[in-house]
């Protein structure tokens, strides 16, 4: 079991009564539906790289469907740009199979080779190029799912436009598994950039990475497709580790700066080195590499991509995914320190992520030397402090990850009372039973 019990995050413990893995729908809907007349809670599971335990169980007696074995592309409509495949197709299968067609699936989170469809468009993934593209519940046109008495409920569809009545599909892209099993989908494909153009960036505050983002923005629209900010303290604890050979900016910084442009067909080249350019000039920015060929883009995006497990390497952290309105990034880095270090002074603050988004993963390393049970036991006092700081900016306290069995509580202070009144409501009317991932999202 414990391949399906133990998450990325080592902080669920709990384990199932059984692993169910479907080979077919129909297995998966008599599966859904013997559940439900026995009551017996299912939790589904994709690559399990959720972070919010989501993806695990949380009572000790419900079953995990495995959806890996439903894993097929249906097919790939280049003209029409999108592709119908099932939940278990990994994220790397899925862009492979765009990317045969000629076309670009443009979701980008680690690990690629992992995380399944199925999971993604459950907990609604972000990303690395949201920016551009969007977030999973953007990337898809439709979905078709098992719902609690086991029938399916077909919304595969390639069409641009439906507009008739609830939109059933983006309802349960969300949804946690909390509405139905997520069988299969229909995502949205787009024209394969003819190259990147990929810059490492040193600059001094979040104050000049804001800025240069405004500015990058305003001369190269949805063509800047990732705009990713990052402490040294990311890139020197792999160094530390030796996840990475060296730094591929060069030098040290207060702070990086990741930053790529898709070259659309149609487009001229070489807009974000005069974009950097005249930054650079400006003084917004300290200094810029350029990456001069696909092995060194690589790097670039696996120092961005390494971030989280490198800070598992150097001991417990304390993590918030939130975010708040774009203009808003440097204040709540800079309150959010103050306040943290306040409370314990050698925290080690880890603040990095989605600038263009404005979602920060908030992460806060222990102490060096501390005891990591003892560090997260005073977690609490450093989640109101940052929460606070979230709520007083008008942000939210789950940006991208979800909300899982981690963040039940949470939802329920912060959630509008009248949606969150609605969607208790919409969870009964789908799910009476309650069978569909028991505890998550509502405790
Ligand atoms: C990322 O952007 C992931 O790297 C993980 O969303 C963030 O570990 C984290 O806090
Ligand atoms: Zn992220």
């Amino acid at each position: 079991m414990a391949p399906y019990i133990v998450e990325l995050r080592g902080r669920f413990h709990t384990p199932a009564l059984a692993i169910a893995i479907p080979k077919t729908i129909e297995q998966l809907q008599k599966l859904v539906s013997w559940a439900n007349d026995y009551k017996i809670g299912l939790v589904p599971q994709g690559g399990n790289t959720g972070m919010v335990g989501g993806q695990v169980p949380k009572q000790g007696n419900e079953i995990i469907v495995s959806m890996a074995k439903l894993n097929q592309i249906r097919h790939v409509d280049a003209n029409g740009g999108y592709m119908c495949v099932e939940a278990g197709v990994t994220l790397q299968s899925a862009q492979k199979a765009a990317d045969e067609a000629g076309l670009l699936f443009p979701l980008a989170i680690a690990p690629q080779e992992k995380a399944q469809i199925g999971g993604i468009l459950s907990s609604n993934a972000g990303g690395l190029q949201v920016l551009a593209y969007g977030y999973a519940r953007q990337l898809c046109l439709g979905i078709e799912a098992v719902m609690a008495n086991g029938s399916l409920y077909q919304g595969l569809s390639g069409l641009k436009k439906d507009n008739t009545g609830y939109d059933l599909s983006s309802l349960m892209v969300g949804a946690e598994g909390t509405l139905g099993i997520i069988s299969a989908a229909t995502l949205k494909l787009f024209p394969k950039p003819k190259g990147f153009e990929t810059a490492f960036i040193n600059l001094s505050s979040p104050e000049a990475a804001l800025a240069l983002y405004s500015e990058l923005i305003k001369r190269l629209g949805t063509s800047l497709t990732t705009f990713e900010m990052m402490p040294d303290f990311g890139m020197q604890m792999q160094i530390r580790h030796k996840m990475i050979d060296n730094n591929p900016a060069g030098t040290v910084s207060d702070w990086y700066v990741l930053a790529q442009m898709s070259q659309l067909p149609g487009q001229s080249s070489n807009s974000l080195s005069n974009a950097l350019d005249s930054s650079l000039k400006d003084g917004v920015i300290e200094q810029i590499t350029i990456a001069k060929d696909e092995e060194t883009r690589r790097q670039m995006w696996r120092v961005r991509e390494q971030l989280s497990g490198a800070q598992s390497k150097e001991g417990a952290s304390i993590k918030h995914d939130i975010s708040v309105p774009v203009s808003a990034v440097p204040e709540l880095i800079e309150s959010g320190i103050e306040a943290a270090k306040k409370i314990l002074p050698d925290i080690r603050p880890c603040p990095f992520g989605h600038l263009g988004d404005g979602n920060i993963h908030f992460n806060f390393s222990q102490p060096v030397g501390a005891d990591p049970k003892a560090y997260m036991e005073g977690a609490d006092k450093i989640h109101e402090a940052i929460y606070e700081i979230v709520t007083n900016l008008g942000g939210s306290i789950s940006a991208e990850h979800g909300i899982g069995q981690l963040k039940t509580q949470l939802l329920k202070q912060h959630k509008d009372p009248v949606a969150y009144e609605l969607m208790k409501k919409i969870k009964l009317t789908f799910d009476p039973n309650n069978i569909m991932n028991p505890g998550k999202m509502f405790d």
